[in-house]
């Protein structure tokens, strides 16, 4: 009897671990144009960024230098969802997009540890840019 016992707790255990390494290897797969982070391009002085508004905007997580004045390119293509339109709270920016072209934002120029935050104008979808 204990013999079994040990043997299901061993099942179990093994069960356990198992499906931690299978979400480890492929947990993330399906998210990796969303959560990914880039950097930011440079040209003539300032740094350009440029983000992806369909079906939520991409990559939702962009990392920027401090202290150099930003332009966001928010490029729609045959964007029919709510991310067709985009809020940026601290900066009062709420507005439509074209449903294909490129709208550019001034941001302006961030200190280092500082955060923008943006979303569709409902809510659902959000983006980050952090400032280092
Ligand atoms: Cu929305």
């Amino acid at each position: 009897m204990t013999v079994k016992k040990n043997s299901l707790v061993n099942f179990i255990v093994g069960f356990f671990i198992a499906g931690i390494i299978l979400f480890i290897i492929f947990g993330n797969s399906g998210k990796s144009n969303i959560n990914t982070i880039t950097p930011a391009s440079y040209s003539e002085g300032k740094q350009i960024i440029d983000l992806t508004a369909k079906g939520g905007f991409s990559p939702n997580t962009i990392t920027a230098k401090a202290n150099v004045e930003t332009i966001l390119n928010v490029i729609t293509n045959k964007t029919f969802d709510c991310s067709s339109s985009i809020r940026i709270p601290k900066l009062n920016i709420s507005e439509n997009l074209p449903l294909t072209g490129t709208t550019q934002i001034a941001l302006g120029s961030y200190n280092s540890g500082e955060e923008i935050d943006g979303t569709c104008l409902m809510g659902m979808y959000n983006f980050k840019i952090k400032f280092i």
